[in-house]
Formats: structure tokens, sequence, C-alpha cells
């Protein structure tokens, strides 16, 4: 059964598929008890530690597990630009939680001809720590900045998995193989410092945190988000072990990555949605992209935008009336 499955991904194009039948993750509950201790984590995992630690919380007859790698990205490489907002290559095309979904169901559909069972398709929402089960699942091993990275295809993967009842021969690999050795480039590159010295990062530093979170933005982080409207590459471009993704021929349309901060300021609910609404990183909604311009306008001193920034001050949102006043403190600086 493994080995058709295996087919059945390669007919659609899924190169890169694991099994393991790890069911119980409390190994990693002082880990991630210490992370909130310390402050690493953020509000955008799943807060109830214990709801995460074994998989049959949210499917009790879960037996084994098929996890799955989708690369994106080919060929990107770093864009600058002084007078955009970015978006991360996370958010480029269609939003990837509907891609890993479609193709994980195209699997069931064909698993579904061969035999009867139960599943459950789980890609980034389910409260699970979908980087552990897939590197348990063969897909790849960490990165210092805490990407799980898979030999092929590099760290620019989207990873989904299906929860079944199936009695599959697994890989179960449960070893972290250090693959970085004395590399500590992505380190010395993330703009926050949120990598650690030795691996790991903390998540409240991250660029890609804040530019999602609806929470204050410390001051001293804020020159750090540049011109980023949603995600972070830094870590990932930087990468040595990308280099087989960002050496290929790019076929990127670079513009749709890159966001009209005028246009933005004066967008309605519908036009944010009609032009963004299926991007990954849209799933936050415009406020928190216009807090985010706000940001970007002042980095970049955008002063031809100063009479627009202004009338944001009598912004309904009080988060907008925050940062249109913090971004004019900088224009005006
Ligand atoms: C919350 C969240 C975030 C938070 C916090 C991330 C973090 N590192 O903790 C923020 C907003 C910062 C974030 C950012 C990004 N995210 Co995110 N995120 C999630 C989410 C929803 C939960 C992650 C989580 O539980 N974090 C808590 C920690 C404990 O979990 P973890 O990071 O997976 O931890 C394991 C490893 O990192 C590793 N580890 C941690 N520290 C150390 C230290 C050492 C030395 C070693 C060896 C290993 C190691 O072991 C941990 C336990 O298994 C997952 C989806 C999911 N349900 O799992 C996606 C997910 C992790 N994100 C993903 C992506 C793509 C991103 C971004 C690249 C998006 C972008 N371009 O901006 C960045 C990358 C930033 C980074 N360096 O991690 C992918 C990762 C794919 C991959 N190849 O790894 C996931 C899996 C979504 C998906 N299904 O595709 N994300
Ligand atoms: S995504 Fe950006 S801010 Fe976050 S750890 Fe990587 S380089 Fe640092
Ligand atoms: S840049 Fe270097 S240290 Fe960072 S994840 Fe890549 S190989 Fe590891």
């Amino acid at each position: 059964m493994k080995q058709k499955i295996i087919e059945i991904a390669k007919s659609i194009g899924i190169d890169e598929i694991g099994f393991t039948s790890v069911m119980d993750y409390s190994y990693l509950g002082e880990f991630l008890r210490r992370r909130e201790r310390m402050g690493y984590s953020c509000e955008l995992e799943e807060q109830d530690i214990s709801k995460r630690l074994d998989v049959r919380n949210i499917f009790p007859e879960c037996r084994s597990i098929i996890a799955i790698a989708v690369p994106y990205g080919a060929g990107y490489k770093k864009t600058a630009s002084y007078s955009k907002g970015l978006l991360s290559i996370s958010s480029y095309g269609e939003d990837y939680h509907k891609k890993v979904r479609n193709i994980l169901s195209g699997i069931v559909k064909e698993i579904e001809k061969l035999v009867d069972f139960k599943y459950k398709i789980c890609v980034d929402t389910s409260p699970l720590i979908d980087r552990e089960i897939c590197k348990n699942a063969g897909i790849g091993n960490y990165g210092k900045n805490t990407l799980l990275i898979n030999e092929k295809y590099g760290s620019f993967i989207n990873i989904g998995y299906l929860l079944t009842d199936l009695e599959l021969e697994c890989d179960n690999k449960n070893g972290n193989d250090d693959i970085c050795g004395s590399c500590s480039i992505c380190v010395k590159s993330c703009p926050n410092g949120a990598i650690f010295e030795d691996g790991g990062i903390n998540a409240r530093k991250c660029v890609s945190y804040l530019t999602q979170t609806k929470k204050e933005i410390p001051s001293e982080y804020m020159d750090n988000m540049k011109n980023q409207i949603y995600g972070c590459d830094v870590c990932q471009l930087v990468c040595p072990k990308n280099r087989c993704n960002t050496e290929k021929h790019s076929e990127i349309d670079y513009d749709s990555l890159m966001v009209d901060l005028q246009e933005l300021l004066q967008m309605s609910n519908d036009e944010f949605k009609n032009k963004y609404g299926n991007m990954a990183g849209s799933w936050r909604g415009k406020n928190v992209w216009k807090r985010n311009a706000l940001i970007a306008i002042g980095n970049l001193k955008m002063i031809s935008l100063i009479d627009l920034v202004e009338n944001e001050l009598s912004n309904p949102s009080e988060m907008i009336r925050v940062y249109a006043r913090l971004c004019m403190d900088k224009l005006t600086e």
C-alpha cells in the first residue's frame, strides 16, 4: 500500500512524500512550555499546549500519517523596492492552503479507489506541529532558522499531511540531524536578530510575525520591518541549502509581490478582497496590511504621501490612528 501511495503521489507531481506512525508528541512538552515561559512563542500558534502533543486529540482513529512537501517559488531571488511594499514569496499566487489541500484531496480520491479509509487533511491551521510531524515522516531536517529543509528543494516548501486510519509501513525519523554545521548566515542576516546562535527563534521578534500580529509592535522592531507588508524571506534567501532553488531559472512575476502603498491606503474592503483576497498573506485582513503600509511609508520616508497619512489620523480604527501618528512623526522628523 505504501508503494502504491508513493506512485499515486508521483502521478500528480508530488515526489517528496513520507510516512510516520508517531502519534505521541509529549516529548516536545517541556520545550514548548519553556518557549512560552521565555516569551518566545506567539498568539498565532495554538495556545493550549496539551492539544498539540497528541495527533489523536484531533483524530482518535489515527494509525499512520502521510506527509508531503510542495515546493514553491522556484528561482525566487531577493527583491528590492524603494517605493512599494513587499510581500513574501510564501504568499505568491494561489493560497498555498488551498493548493496543498487540493493535492492531498487528489491523493485521497485515488487511495479510496483501492481501500475504504478514514482521514483528516491538515495544512498549517491544525493545532499540531506540522514541521515535527513532517520531519518524522522524513520530509526534511531543521535549519537553525527553524525551517524544515528538504534535501531536494531546500526550505521553500509548503507542507501538509493526511491523518489516516490505515496501517502503513512508516519511516519514523525521530532524530535531529545537524545539517547546518558551523554555518550561521541566517543568524547574522535576520533583520531583527530573532534567530538564536545555536538555532531556534524568538517568534515575537520575527518580522513575519510582526506583519501578522494585531498586537502593539515595539518601536525598536519597526525600523527593521522596512517595507514588508506580509511575511519575511530573509533567512531562507541567504541559506546555502536553498541554492537548489535560488539558482533555478526564474518565472516569477515580481510585480505581483509589490504593493502600491498609496493605493492600499485608499482601498475599500471590497477592493482589497478583489485584489489580494486569494493570497495566503491577506488572511489578517485589510487593516493589518494598512498598518504595515503606514510603517513602510515611515521607513521609506515617502513624504509625497503625507496628506494621505494625515487623513488616517481620524480613521475609526484605533490601530490605524496610532500607526498614522507614528508615521507622521517619522515623515516630519
Ligand atoms: C505560528 C507559526 C509561525 C510564527 C512562529 C514560527 C516559529 N518558528 O515558531 C511566525 C509568524 C513567526 C511564522 C513565520 C513563518 N512561517 Co509559519 N507557522 C506557524 C504555525 C501556524 C505554527 C508554528 C509553531 O507551532 N511554532 C511553535 C514551534 C515550537 O513549532 P515549530 O517552529 O514547528 O518548532 C519545531 C522546529 O522549529 C524545531 N526547532 C525549534 N527550535 C529549534 C532549535 C534547534 C536547534 C533545532 C534543531 C530545531 C528547532 O523543533 C520544533 C519542535 O518540533 C505553522 C503551522 C503548524 N501548524 O505547525 C506554520 C509554519 C511553521 N510556517 C511556515 C512558513 C512557510 C513560515 C514563513 C516562512 C512565512 C514567511 N515567509 O514569512 C515564516 C518563517 C519564519 C521562521 N524562521 O520560522 C511553514 C514552514 C514550512 C517549512 N519549510 O518549515 C509552516 C509549517 C506552515 C505550513 N504548513 O507550510 N510562522
Ligand atoms: S523570517 Fe525574517 S525575521 Fe523571521 S527569523 Fe527569518 S529572517 Fe528573521
Ligand atoms: S543559513 Fe546556514 S545556519 Fe541558517 S538554516 Fe541555512 S545552513 Fe543552517
